[in-house]
């Protein structure tokens, strides 16, 4: 059965505390992926994927990275670039504008499908978060102290829904449109009776934070940082809203950029980008690294914990150099939840909510919590082998 109401909602509060963020940030947000292979390894210049003239023919060990392309995978070259955002629909978190430079990674090219997926739960027999009875011990601490332990019968394998409305509702409740689903899982992104049949090429959603971490190392991989993921997210380009430029995304776009929500949200989806819900990760056009879904599809898990001062700190510092983020978390919509970052927007954003599917746009989520919109992609450190091409 599903919760309806916010009071039951909040008694799960632990597992679902990303909905907060929805709601506090006037976003539904609770939350992508591949193009052409470089086919020389990375070097100190740069680009793999131009040929170095002067330097094709030099041993191995004076190569920086892999000596193959690690399939499914695009090299990011590294350089400086200005993080976050000044439009007037950007969020505080996202200011001030700061510099970062990057040192150079693989990025996968498109989200982690649930073919992805499901070799590396058949390799390993990982359980998700999403599969598992909530701990209460676990969950109280992430609680305002004295919260009630929830009934037994809310204490299931269960995990966040979206369901849309009959009608229009109020934008600042997100339990109008989030529901605790038991039996919602990776398998089952939309509870019992969903399937992922026919959906290989699809975005694995329904995995936590440390789901997504699980699947990383096992693949020989990092989640990226919010940083990476940025820089790669821009595709190249400078200082713009979105991975193709300026143009905001409309109701009627003859060529959509991305998958996101058309018409009212959350009650009226009209789908006129070809997806009511999330797309194959190929759908859409890449950006200019040849990354597909940046914006919109599902969000994407960073390894950073969230902080929405963490550029003011790092814009202290001067231009920062591969920053990983705060040490600790704090989000004092919800003090006592731990939330690492997440990015991208998804299928559900739409400008008159939260348009996260700026490239600038931040969202955060805790640990353990899991939604039909939330997936996750890898990086790869340039030093690093080449993974299993598979993976
Ligand atoms: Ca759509
Ligand atoms: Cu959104």
């Amino acid at each position: 059965m599903l919760i309806k109401s916010f009071a039951a909602f909040v008694i799960v509060a632990a597992v679902v505390a990303t909905a907060w963020a929805l709601k506090a940030r006037g976003s539904h947000a609770v939350a992508a992926t591949g193009a052409a292979a470089p086919t020389t390894a990375p070097s100190a210049a740069g680009d793999p994927a131009k040929p170095l003239p002067c330097c094709t023919n030099l041993p191995k060990r004076f190569a920086t990275g892999p000596t193959t392309m690690p399939a499914g995978m695009r090299w990011i070259p590294g350089g400086e670039f200005t993080m976050g955002s000044t439009t007037p629909d950007a969020r505080a978190d996202e200011r001030p504008l700061h510099k970062v430079k990057l040192t150079g990674f693989w990025i996968d090219e498109t989200d982690v499908t649930n073919a992805q997926f499901r070799k590396f739960v058949d390799a390993t027999g990982y359980v998700t978060t999403a599969e598992k009875k909530p701990d209460w011990d676990e969950m109280k601490k992430q609680l305002p102290p004295g919260t009630p332990k929830p009934p037994e019968d809310k204490l299931v394998a269960a995990s966040l829904v979206f369901h849309s409305p009959a009608g229009p509702v109020p934008l600042d409740d997100f339990s109008q449109w989030w529901s605790w689903a038991p039996g919602a899982d990776w398998r089952h992104p939309e509870g019992p009776g969903s399937s992922i049949d026919g959906k290989d090429d699809y975005p694995v959603v329904q995995v936590s934070w440390d789901d997504a971490v699980a699947y990383a190392k096992w693949a020989g991989k990092q989640l990226p940082t919010e940083a990476q993921w940025e820089f790669a997210a821009r595709g190249g380009l400078k200082d713009r809203k979105y991975f193709w430029g300026e143009e905001d995304p409309t109701d009627n776009d003859a060529s959509p950029h991305c998958n996101i929500w058309q018409g009212h949200f959350p009650d009226r989806n009209t789908g006129q980008d070809g997806y009511l819900a999330s797309s194959p990760v190929h759908a859409f056009k890449p950006n200019g690294y040849g990354l597909y879904d940046m914006a919109g599809n599902v969000w994407q898990w960073c390894s950073d914990w969230y902080r929405p001062d963490a550029y003011v700190t790092d814009a202290a510092r001067g231009t920062v150099i591969d920053p990983t983020g705060p040490e600790q978390s704090y989000d004092p919509e919800e003090p006592y939840t731990p939330k690492h970052v997440t990015r991208g927007g998804s299928f559900l954003c739409n400008a008159s909510y939260c348009s996260s599917y700026r490239v600038a746009a931040r969202m955060k989520t805790s640990p353990d919590s899991a939604t039909n919109h939330t997936g996750f992609r890898c990086v790869m450190a340039a030093n690093t082998a080449a993974p299993d091409a598979k993976k």
